[in-house]
């Protein structure tokens, strides 16, 4: 993309309204709009990184076997009457009159819709086990929306439902998205810890909350600081082999983390005391297990191996994808910008040209660009007419995570200098030697999104 065609409305003023460093950092680099409280434009650059955080969700979601579909915002109130939520969710839901006066409701969740398409078409055990996703928008009438999208009311959410024949074939799917979602949250360049929650609304008893620590975080967290040091890394997982799903959440679960709401102050006691942490963290994700409770009331069973109907076990399984956008910048960012990790940045690679309209350095700046973008990697190539300053600022702002900065001087002796947004390091290589390393650079990070169907990973890349 060449920042002359492209929309990039960044702010030179820091908004007054920002209270945390990634609203503001998301409205100073031109991501975002507020149309109404908690509720956002996604102008091109946010959206862009909205989209890599949802490719990352669906490629971990493919490899761990869930499916992937669609429901609709827009709910009927009757489904919820059935679950006995429609009254009992209060004034977080927004409910909605048609023409026909028939009640409906922007969806804060999907347990009900999915119970419902469930019951329609699944009759047997043998269509089991089933776990079907979908991302897509929500709607909660939040009493204070603030800090931007990290708790708006219209908000964007993987959230998925698994059906299985047994409590323990539940389990396994609990233990299954615990460990998917851990690979999740790494490749954004996050740690995530996995805590032990209060379910809330959705309900159940098993429940673990996943957490970014950082200072603006909502929810205040108790844990052992050993917690810290475990990673999943690059590991193989079978996500079909229940022991091996179910040893990776011990490992992560066995040490004390736990939100305010489940704390144990005598449990939290026990820990060493040097390793006795209390502190802040963002909530980028939820997993339940809940059992019978919708699928009992909503008629939701299937024949089992003895003909008999039983009520499936379920558990429903969330990410905050629009939160994401603002956890990262949280975990990621200095007094410049934004610092970008790999896997979610919206452009690989930032290319300033030091002398737009110079014919060596404009070439250069074009050469690059073409090897870059022909070797799958998208370049932001800053060709405006403006002085390095600005230029580099820009840069900063948005925090592609590498700059080639190319100019007369350097071309003269064969170099352009390649910089590293995180460290600020610099190093001078010919032009083919840095389009060389950046795509070294990136080349882990394609190769884990093959799991994702290769037609529409194309085609989701080439539109944005
Ligand atoms: N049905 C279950 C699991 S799919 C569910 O709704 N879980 S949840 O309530 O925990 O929401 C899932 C995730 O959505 C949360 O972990 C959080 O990251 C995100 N989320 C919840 N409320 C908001 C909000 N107001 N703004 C932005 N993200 C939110």
């Amino acid at each position: 993309m060449r920042l002359t065609r492209y929309f990039l409305p960044v702010l030179k003023e820091t908004p007054s309204e920002a209270q945390i460093v990634s609203h503001r950092l998301m409205l100073r680099a031109g991501m975002i709009k507020q149309q109404a409280a908690g509720i956002y434009s996604w102008l091109p650059m946010g959206f862009k990184v909205l989209k890599r955080i949802e490719a990352i969700v669906h490629e971990e979601q493919a490899r761990a076997g869930h499916i992937p579909m669609l429901m609709p915002t827009l709910q009927p109130a009757d489904l919820w009457r059935e679950s006995d939520r429609y009254d009992a969710y209060g004034p977080e839901m927004l409910r909605i009159r048609d023409r026909h006066e028939r009640d409906m409701l922007y969806g804060p969740t999907n347990e009900e819709m999915i119970t419902d398409i469930f019951r329609s078409h699944v009759a047997s055990y043998k269509d089991l086990p089933l776990t079907l996703y979908h991302i897509q928008w929500k709607f909660r009438d939040e009493i204070r929306p603030r800090f931007g999208v990290m708790r708006g009311r219209e908000f964007y959410m993987k959230d998925g439902y698994n059906f299985d024949l047994t409590r323990e074939d539940a389990l396994h799917a609990y233990n299954r998205h615990l460990v998917s979602y851990l690979r999740t949250y790494e490749r954004m360049g996050l740690q995530a810890i996995p805590m032990r929650a209060d379910s809330g609304p959705i309900g159940g008893d098993d429940t673990h909350e996943f957490l970014v620590l950082a200072e603006t975080g909502e929810s205040e967290v108790f844990y052992d600081s050993a917690v810290t040091d475990i990673r999943l890394g690059d590991r193989e997982i079978d996500y079909d082999d229940h022991a091996q799903c179910r040893a990776v959440m011990e490992e992560f679960t066995a040490l004390y983390a736990r939100t305010d709401e489940t704390h144990d102050a005598e449990a939290f006691a026990q820990i060493p005391a040097e390793r006795q942490r209390s502190a802040r963290g963002i909530e980028v994700g939820q997993i339940f297990y809940f059992g019978t409770k919708y699928s009992e009331p909503m008629g939701a069973t299937v024949q089992g191996p003895d003909g008999k109907p039983v009520p499936v076990h379920m558990g429903s399984h969330g990410i905050g994808v629009s939160r994401l956008v603002g956890a990262i910048i949280e975990a990621s960012h200095d007094e410049r910008g934004i610092v970008w990790p790999e896997g979610v940045t919206p452009f690989h690679v930032g290319i300033v040209n030091l002398k737009q309209g110079d014919a060596g350095t404009d070439r250069a700046c074009e050469e690059l660009y073409g090897a870059l973008t022909k070797a799958g990697l998208e370049p932001l190539y800053d060709d405006r007419d403006e002085r390095a300053g600005g230029k580099f600022a820009t840069m900063d702002l948005i925090g592609l995570p590498w700059r080639i900065t190319v100019g007369p001087r350097g071309l003269k002796s064969g170099v352009v200098e390649l910089t590293s947004r995180r460290t600020g390091e610099s190093e001078e290589l010919s032009p083919e030697a840095a389009a060389e390393k950046v795509i070294e650079i990136y080349a882990p990070h394609h190769r884990q999104a093959e799991h994702w169907e290769p037609m529409a990973k194309r085609s989701f890349h080439t539109w944005l």
